[in-house]
């Protein structure tokens, strides 16, 4: 047995953004390091993710974790320890054999991925290390550019648009500080105009303002409107990126756009979102067809796809297979990546491994359900991923990631790379 196998694991129940239960594990190893991890939760799921284990019943909503939480505490405890907390690729492994279903439905994703997550850092304490640079080595200095929410719609406001996140890239800030810096401006600016407009009402899930518009346009107005009034270069300095989220409202190549009344076929959603990208400086857009909508998708990517960042999540869900079935039938050109999709690391790594091979890019995600819990903002630079997705630039949950971004920014110091607008190489910026 090495010092760096694992002596203890412990899960606890912790609460999220939402206010939702949700799973803690703690790794303490022989030597005496020790790490922390705690499992998100998405709101707009796709079905191919791996299941995100809850208890049903009366108690919060069904949302209670107690099975997660004893399946960690029990079962999983008992299969990992004495495993070396370094061989990542082992250790998930091994949670993935014991769960035995192809999606965690049996130990669930929360429980297996917050240990998956604690083993990593544990060994990054070992290791004395950064978890972003125990990852990468010291040649990690790649800084992501940041998508970042100004308006949240869809699932996560009630669907009062239908669009669910209205957000702003800076391809052309010099650093991630700076990106923070001209979002911040932009971010006040859209809470002023719509103050003026009497079209503020509060914030959605993830901090983002809470549109109170009569059609997706006017957001998207409101959204350039606010870049206008903060002084920046329409799509140059700062530009838009939309998470469509449309598997929310289309299905069987049917999409029911409720705020305008309206219902599409997949063709005319394309037209719909053609019409925004030539009238909007939009450089990305995730999920602009449904997860069951692959022809759709790859349509899309025909017209758009050398021009536009085109971002796969509920038709990806950080899958290597998929992604590179995807890419083989030219759908899409970008994979997001959030870990509790998968429930390992390992997997999640995959994803990008495949997505770096078919010449996709890719975005380390947050999602909807946060905590204090920091792992994806050193995934995104361990992993030299370039872009980084986290939500709003408000609460807590979101802060905590774009604050220890900053901390890692000023520790690479002069080394550090900021990804800027290179990463949209397709974009027309
Ligand atoms: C998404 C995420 C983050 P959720 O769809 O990309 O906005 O939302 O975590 O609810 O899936
Ligand atoms: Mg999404």
């Amino acid at each position: 047995m090495t010092d760096t196998a694992i002596a203890f694991v412990h899960a606890r129940r912790v609460w999220d953004s939402r206010g939702r239960p949700t799973v803690e594990a703690d790794i303490l190893l022989e030597n005496g390091f020790s790490g922390r991890a705690i499992a998100p939760a998405g709101a707009s799921t796709g079905s191919g993710e791996a299941v995100d284990l809850r208890d049903g019943g009366e108690a919060f909503g069904g949302y209670d974790v107690q099975h997660a939480i004893a399946n960690v505490n029990t079962e999983i405890a008992r299969a990992v320890t004495g495993m070396d907390a370094r061989d990542q690729a082992a250790l998930d492994a091994r949670l993935i054999a014991l769960d035995g279903t192809p999606n965690k439905s049996r130990l669930g994703a929360n429980a297996v991925l917050s240990v998956s997550m604690a083993a990593a850092h544990a060994a990054a304490h070992d290791s004395g290390q950064p978890l972003f640079r125990y990852l990468a080595g010291k040649d990690a200095d790649l800084i992501p550019l940041p998508q970042i929410q100004i308006f949240g719609g869809g699932a996560h406001a009630g669907r009062r648009v239908d669009i669910q996140d209205f957000m702003v890239m800076c391809p052309g800030a010099n650093s991630f500080a700076q990106a923070l810096e001209w979002t911040a401006e932009v971010y006040r600016a859209a809470g002023k105009l719509m103050a003026e407009a009497g079209t503020l009402a509060g914030v959605a899930d993830e901090g983002g303002w809470w549109p109170m518009f009569s059609t997706n346009e006017q957001a998207l107005d409101m959204l350039v409107r606010a870049i206008e009034r903060a002084g920046y270069r329409l799509g140059e300095q700062v530009g838009i990126a939309l998470d469509i989220a449309s598997s929310e409202f289309g299905r069987g190549g049917r999409y029911k756009l409720a705020l305008e009344e309206r219902e599409l076929d997949s063709a005319g959603m394309i037209d719909l979102l053609s019409g925004w990208i030539s009238k909007y400086p939009i450089l990305s857009i995730e999920d602009p067809l449904a997860e069951d909508d692959p022809e759709g998708f790859a349509e899309f990517t025909r017209i758009h796809g050398k021009s536009l960042q085109i971002v796969g999540d509920d038709f990806l869900v950080s899958d290597a297979a998929r992604v590179r079935a995807a890419a083989a039938k030219g759908a899409a050109n970008t994979v997001l990546l959030k870990p509790n999709q998968r429930g390992t690391l390992t997997e999640t790594l995959a994803a990008w491994t495949a997505a770096k091979e078919t010449g996709f890019s890719a975005i380390v995600s947050a999602r909807s359900g946060e905590t204090e819990d920091t792992t994806i903002v050193h995934l995104a630079v361990g992993w030299a991923a370039g872009q980084l997705k986290v939500g709003s630039f408000t609460r807590g949950e979101r802060m905590a990631k774009w604050n220890e971004m900053l901390r890692v920014e000023e520790a690479l110091g002069a080394r550090a790379r900021f990804a800027g607008g290179s990463v949209l190489g397709r974009s027309r910026a």
